[in-house]
């Protein structure tokens, strides 16, 4: 599935902007058939955004079950003849699609993007409804896991994961046209051999059979190389690559012609190699030390909702304190972040949405109940991490920013339940993409030796918590937990990125002496882990949690949520911004 763009060929009309909504407590929107008429009682919802905020009420904030959103929109009237595509960018987390009466697609899962081919449904320069019904549950079969527990007060949505269940139409949603003979996928790899760049591609058309042929544009519009056929390999003399900080990138035009009917696709193009070897994590040949956080898609009001706004403003908070990378944790992000970060030489660890694979970790009375069981998460809850990964790695394949998949975050792993479930999706990865390592975020509760996961891994990835969950107040004894931890690892003899280690933190809290959530202390603990990470070789990143405070379920753990941001929620500076900045901006890291 490509993702619809404009070109030659090709044409876009945005969905996005205010929607009818309603809820469906009693879940009867389907049998009443409300995608046939307009829907009663709704009131405006802006799309994109979570809508858990956007109306003052608890009602909304804590709604479980299935919420109707309706548009109507006119099919530009040159769109005669033409294929038609509805594609969202996300629906948090499953939904049914119904253009006019017509159901047109579901789609499960709350991160990953879906589409229709609605041809039949629709009529050039008329007027189309699109309806959508979009259910924020969480059961033992989906990913992330939760289940839904009947209280007095009605149902309550748990998860074991830590981060609010924001939920609705979180990305944009268009129209787009093709002709009927189009491009339906592309898959390039590239290659770099001194000046020279190698550029594989493989093209797959739809609606028919056709020639294909491909230009290799520089970003001065210039052809630097062409080719024939819907396989094949480019060469591209004195090539500038893709690197951190600088994300060159190509555009391969590809043209699909059969009978009397073309299709030009546009495939960007960042020319790099990632590979690991030992201890080391090379781009393009050279070692790659990874700088920056572990964020989350979590704004006041908007929630997970893509905003061009908050997103460019993320994004030069993480150039201000010198980042040169992150982790997606814990679901795949908005498409317009993964272009900003390929466009901009952003290095991303690009993460499904498994999280909360563990009932070790805020499980309530579940707690180190067996987290793989057929109970719980077991076989279909595999195939629905197996779709995950498919998924993802389908829609971000062919970005130059992506180099890591992680395809879990904290799952239980020092159990042979754990290594039996994993194994086979490490297969999943490396079958979809043989060209990036497969990882995944480790947790403490499995450490080196213990840990039945990591060993599958290309690298070793862990979330660190010395002197926070672990040690508390005691920076010294956990300085030296954290050593030893980290030199067992190191014997693995592969390289380490440290993706989460932090302290949460009161902005404005201060104290002489170490006192947990104040600034200090923050600044203390990240001192000391840095310090640690200076002594071992194998370390070649690190990541803080979080890079700004985010919204959590309600508990006596959080206070209005997480505070492990190096930015508070609305991204003011805590005096540890201002030390990763001197870090991170200074002499380069050996
Ligand atoms: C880790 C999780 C992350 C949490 C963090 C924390 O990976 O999602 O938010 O710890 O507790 O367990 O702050």
């Amino acid at each position: 599935m490509l993702r619809p763009q404009e070109s030659p060929t090709r044409e876009l009309k945005s969905l996005d902007g205010i929607w009818s909504f309603r809820t469906d407590p009693d879940g009867v929107g389907r049998a009443e058939r409300w995608y046939a008429a307009p829907l009663a009682g709704a009131r405006d919802m802006p799309v994109p955004a979570s809508f858990n905020e956007v109306v003052p009420d608890a009602e909304l904030f804590d709604y479980v079950g299935e919420v109707w959103y309706q548009t109507t929109t006119r099919v530009p009237r040159g769109w005669r003849g033409q294929r038609v595509v509805l594609r969202f960018g996300s629906a948090t987390h499953a939904a049914t699609v119904w253009v006019g009466d017509a159901e047109v697609v579901s789609h499960v899962g709350g991160y990953l993007p879906f589409e229709a081919d609605v041809t039949e449904h629709v009529t050039a320069g008329e007027p189309v409804t699109v309806t959508v019904a979009v259910d924020n549950r969480l059961s033992w079969q989906t990913i992330p896991p939760g289940y839904v527990e009947e209280t007095d007060a009605g149902p309550r949505q748990r998860y074991f994961h830590d981060f609010f269940n924001y939920a609705g139409l979180h990305r944009p949603v268009v129209l787009g046209c093709t002709p009927h003979l189009h491009v339906s996928d592309v898959t390039v790899t590239t290659g770099l051999d001194g000046s020279t760049g190698t550029v594989g591609y493989d093209v797959a058309v739809g609606g028919g059979t056709a020639e294909v042929g491909v230009e290799l544009r520089d970003a001065d519009g210039r052809t630097v190389a062409s080719g024939a056929g819907a396989p094949g390999q480019l060469r591209v003399d004195d090539v500038h690559p893709w690197r951190p900080g600088e994300g060159y990138q190509y555009d391969l035009v590809i043209t699909a012609t059969g009978g009397d009917e073309q299709d030009v696709y546009v495939q960007k193009v960042g020319i790099r190699t990632v590979e690991v070897r030992g201890t080391q994590f090379l781009i393009n040949g050279e070692p790659f030390y990874f700088r920056g956080f572990g964020m989350h898609e979590d704004h006041l009001v908007l929630g997970k909702g893509q905003d061009a706004v908050s997103m460019v403003h993320d994004f030069e908070l993480l150039r201000w304190v010198g980042a040169n990378s992150f982790r997606t944790s814990h679901y795949p992000y908005s498409e317009e972040v993964m272009d900003h970060a390929d466009a901009h030489g952003w290095v991303v660890i690009d993460e499904t949405p498994a999280v909360g694979l563990n009932l070790a970790l805020n499980a309530g009375g579940l707690a180190g109940s067996g987290t793989f069981s057929e109970e719980r998460i077991g076989e279909e809850t595999q195939r629905a991490h197996e779709r995950e990964i498919r998924e993802l790695i389908a829609r971000d394949k062919n970005r130059p920013s992506v180099v890591v998949w992680s395809i879990a975050n904290e799952p239980e792993s020092d159990t042979v339940e754990a290594e039996r479930y994993f194994e086979p999706l490490f297969r999943v990865a490396r079958e979809a993409d043989p060209t990036r390592p497969v990882g995944f975020a480790n947790v403490m509760l499995a450490p080196a030796g213990a840990c039945r996961v990591t060993p599958l891994a290309d690298l070793v990835m862990i979330n660190r918590y010395y002197g926070w969950y672990a040690f508390p107040g005691e920076l010294e004894v956990a300085r030296r937990r954290l050593d030893e931890e980290l030199a067992r690892w190191a014997q693995d003899g592969k390289p380490i990125i440290v993706t989460e280690y932090g302290a949460d933190t009161l902005a404005g809290l201060h104290a002489l002496t170490p006192s947990l959530w104040t600034e200090e202390y923050q600044v203390d603990l990240v001192t000391m882990t840095h310090e640690a990470f200076d002594g071992c070789d194998a370390v070649v990143g690190e990541h803080l949690w979080n890079f700004a405070d985010f919204q959590t379920a309600a508990g006596f753990m959080r206070a209005d949520g997480n505070k492990k941001g190096a930015f508070t929620r609305d991204r003011r500076p805590k005096a540890v911004a201002h030390l990763l900045r001197r870090r991170w901006t200074g002499p380069p890291l050996a």
